[in-house]
């Protein structure tokens, strides 16, 4: 099925969702606390405001977490719902679900239902619609909300989607509604540009606590540290993307990164920080810190949240960046794995992200952190080796053998363990990654 069809069967069905809302008085929400479902929530928030309905928002890490309603009431989830068929099966008032995870199975609803997932009509929810971009068609089907499309463009950053399919065509609304304008550039903050290198982390170049490393590096592309990020011309832009390449490739990075970090970049016209790479960071981080609404604030154009959003950011990747450059030596090689197991480290997963994308790409990546009895597991490897190893099938069977589970994508997975089967668990994952390597 071609993507357009898609998009208009998907338009029908958020049709449904709007259609829905509109008998209600009041509506429940309950979206996901990643960029993703915060920028899910703030264009649902937006549309439901225009629409002048009342509603009440709240976030979960995940379905897993309880959640309440009145009968009578519409429920809507967004970022989620979709891989939970049996918990929505139970639902006992309307209820609308917007979500691009993969759907778990038929769900039989109580009462009415509208389902918006791009999986249901043919289209690739891994890459080419998120749930921000699914919030964004049900608002406009809601109203005149086209200007809203500036707001998607976070969700599609945040979950590393691909400006394909309903991503490209919601672009291509936001610039002729006069809220997104594209730009050749470089994934990188606004701001100075010697401290944007120093600070970033997608792509992460590893200039932290090497100083006199990144004035080589700018005198060498013949650029001006103090110069601001948003003011490079043409020129130093193309210079400044040929070192960093350079620099990536001697680093031994994931070259798949490319595409992603060069090229075209979005301009959010109508949000306060217009810099979108810069906008999924700080949304991305308040939700890591869990403070959610102080990202949705944010996004909605509260002012003062600005700067107290600016500081969140600017703690979490110090604290980030500190992390990685104490973990670096404590990673282990297996036979067709390495892996790092820490006790009460920071998350695992932005670590593993890090690691397996920018200095160590040629072998999957187990990242374990230990908290009391209980093991998180997160591992990462890109595209390319996951044509042959599928992570997702690693972690569920590894992690069944030692009684704990798993699963996840096959180059993005995790599992939950105990701590002293951790041993045995990282034999079992090394083991299964051979075998799928050979
Ligand atoms: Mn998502």
């Amino acid at each position: 099925m071609s993507s357009n069809s898609g998009i208009s069967l998907l338009r029908e069905r958020a049709r449904k969702a709007a259609d829905l809302v509109e008998r209600h008085d009041f509506i429940r929400v309950y979206t996901h606390h990643d960029a993703d479902g915060i920028s899910a929530g703030a264009i649902i928030a937006k549309a439901l405001l225009r629409a002048g309905k009342n509603f009440q928002i709240s976030f979960l890490k995940g379905l897993n977490e309880s959640f309440d309603y009145e009968k009578g009431d519409l429920l809507l989830f967004a970022d989620m719902g979709s891989g939970y068929a049996d918990l929505m099966s139970e639902v006992d008032t309307d209820l609308v679900i917007l979500d691009h995870h993969t759907p778990s199975g038929e769900i039989n609803p109580k009462r009415n239902l509208a389902h918006v997932n791009p999986h249901l009509v043919g289209m690739d929810g891994t890459y080419e619609l998120s749930a921000s971009g699914v919030s964004y068609l049900f608002a406009t089907e809601l109203g005149r909300n086209r200007d809203l499309a500036s707001m998607a463009v976070v969700g599609m950053l945040g979950d590393k989607q691909k400006i394909v399919g309903g991503n490209a065509e919601i672009i291509k609304e936001g610039i002729e509604a006069g809220v997104i304008a594209e730009r050749k550039g470089i994934a990188l903050h606004s701001g100075k540009l010697r401290d944007s290198l120093l600070k970033s982390l997608e792509p992460y170049l590893d200039f932290y606590g090497k100083k006199e490393e990144l004035e080589e590096f700018l005198r060498k592309a013949k650029l001006d540290g103090d110069k601001d990020v948003d003011d490079l011309s043409d020129d130093e832009v193309r210079r400044l993307s040929d070192a960093v390449v350079l620099r990536l490739l001697q680093m031994k990075a994931y070259t798949g990164v490319f595409e992603h970090i060069i090229g075209k970049q979005f301009i959010l016209k109508n949000i306060l920080v217009k810099n979108s790479v810069m906008l999924t960071d700080i949304v991305n981080s308040c939700g890591r810190a869990g403070v959610m609404s102080l990202a949705l604030s944010l996004l909605l154009g509260d002012v003062d949240s600005l700067n107290r959003a600016l500081k969140i950011n600017e703690d979490y990747v110090i604290q980030l960046l500190e992390e990685l450059k104490k973990r670096r030596n404590e990673i282990r090689e297996g036979f067709c794995i390495r892996y790092l197991v820490m006790e009460n480290g920071l998350s695992a997963s932005p670590i593993a992200t890090t690691f397996s994308r920018y200095l160590m790409a040629d072998k999957p990546l187990v990242v374990i952190n230990i908290k009391n009895e209980h093991a998180k597991v997160s591992a990462r490897t890109n595209e390319n080796l996951a044509k042959r190893v599928d992570l997702a099938e690693v972690m569920k069977v590894a992690a069944e053998k030692v009684g704990g589970r798993g699963g996840g994508h096959r180059v993005a997975a995790g599992a939950n363990i105990s701590a002293e089967k951790v041993d045995e668990f990282l034999k079992e994952v090394d083991r299964l990654c051979c075998a799928m390597l050979a």
